[in-house]
């Protein structure tokens, strides 16, 4: 017998949410990732986020890559650009300097930032452009059906590995501390609420916030980045951690065995906005 399908969008919900005094973002393009998917935490807390913020989704830019997390500006009813692989950096940074009352968001997969698209990662965070890059990493290609990424473990069985991945994993959070990100975070799909605050908590920083999102691909990994697996695995970073000291970070990330959940850096510094405000003033000065 076939059953209607029922959409997961309630409009009553809608109305609910309105009613409250708070802006509904989510769009009505249903998700099209798989149930179970990591993502859709990663869009609810979005939302959540948005409204602790309060901001109007008429001033938000979501700006992604290609695969299945970049497939979230269809999801988020705010202004999006779905670009090229692994050129949402890119096209986040003009976003942001063509307009900068905008909030810019970028986001993509493993793939998406590590592997096409690693090379703007380290220029984004030095020059410490006022936008927040969410990462969703699963540790696969999902989109493409499941091949290695730069973030896949060591022994990880894919379809382009299946005598295993003899390939040693890029360590995101240590590449973004030496590149001088001013705010690292990490959060779980598996602990939406923690990272709905991380969300709103990257995005209110003012600089390059960098948010790495451990997020399962349940219909490509059977064995490795599971929700059983991260469940076990995952812990808060410890009560004292000093999120100003930059090598405590580093300690902190480097547990792989133990992913820490929270804010490991964060520091005060120039925009690029600035920087080039200050040097237009200076050139027109006199
Ligand atoms: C220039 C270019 N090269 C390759 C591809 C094929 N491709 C599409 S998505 C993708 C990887 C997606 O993986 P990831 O960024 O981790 O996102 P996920 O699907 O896992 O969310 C690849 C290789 C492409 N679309 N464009
Ligand atoms: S293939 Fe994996 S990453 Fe893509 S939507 Fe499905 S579960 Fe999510
Ligand atoms: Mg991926």
């Amino acid at each position: 017998m076939n059953r209607p399908l029922k959409p997961v969008y309630l409009e009553e919900k809608l109305e609910e949410i309105r009613s409250d005094g708070h802006q509904d973002y989510r769009s009505k393009s249903l998700p099209t990732w798989c149930p179970g998917c990591g993502y859709f935490s990663v869009a609810e807390g979005f939302t959540f986020a948005l409204n602790r913020l309060g901001i109007d989704y008429k001033d938000v830019v979501v700006v992604s890559g290609i695969g299945c997390a970049s497939r979230f500006p269809f999801f988020v009813s705010t202004y999006g650009f779905h670009t090229l692989h692994g050129r949402t950096l890119p096209v986040a940074t003009g976003i942001k300097l063509a307009n900068d009352a905008l909030t810019v968001v970028a986001v993509g997969g493993d793939g998406d930032a590590f592997a096409i698209g690693g090379g703007h990662i380290p220029h984004a965070a030095r020059r410490n452009i006022n936008l927040t890059y969410i990462v969703f990493d699963n540790g696969i290609y999902g989109l493409t059906k499941g091949q290695t990424s730069p973030t896949s473990a060591l022994g990880f069985r894919t379809s382009t590995t299946p005598y295993e991945n003899g390939d040693e994993p890029l360590h995101p959070l240590m590449m973004l501390l030496s590149y001088r990100a001013s705010w690292v975070g990490q959060a779980y799909a598996g602990r939406p609420h923690h990272l709905a605050d991380m969300i709103a908590t990257a995005m209110n920083h003012r600089g390059f916030s960098y948010l790495h999102v451990l997020s399962p691909c349940v219909t490509f990994d059977k064995t490795d980045r599971t929700y059983a697996n991260l469940g076990m695995q995952v812990r808060d970073l410890p009560d004292d951690h000093d999120s100003g000291n930059l090598m405590g970070a580093m300690a902190e990330a480097s547990h792989d065995d133990a992913p820490a959940l929270g804010v490991f850096y964060k520091e005060d510094r120039p925009t690029l906005d600035e920087v080039m405000d200050a040097t237009n003033k200076r050139s027109t000065a006199g």
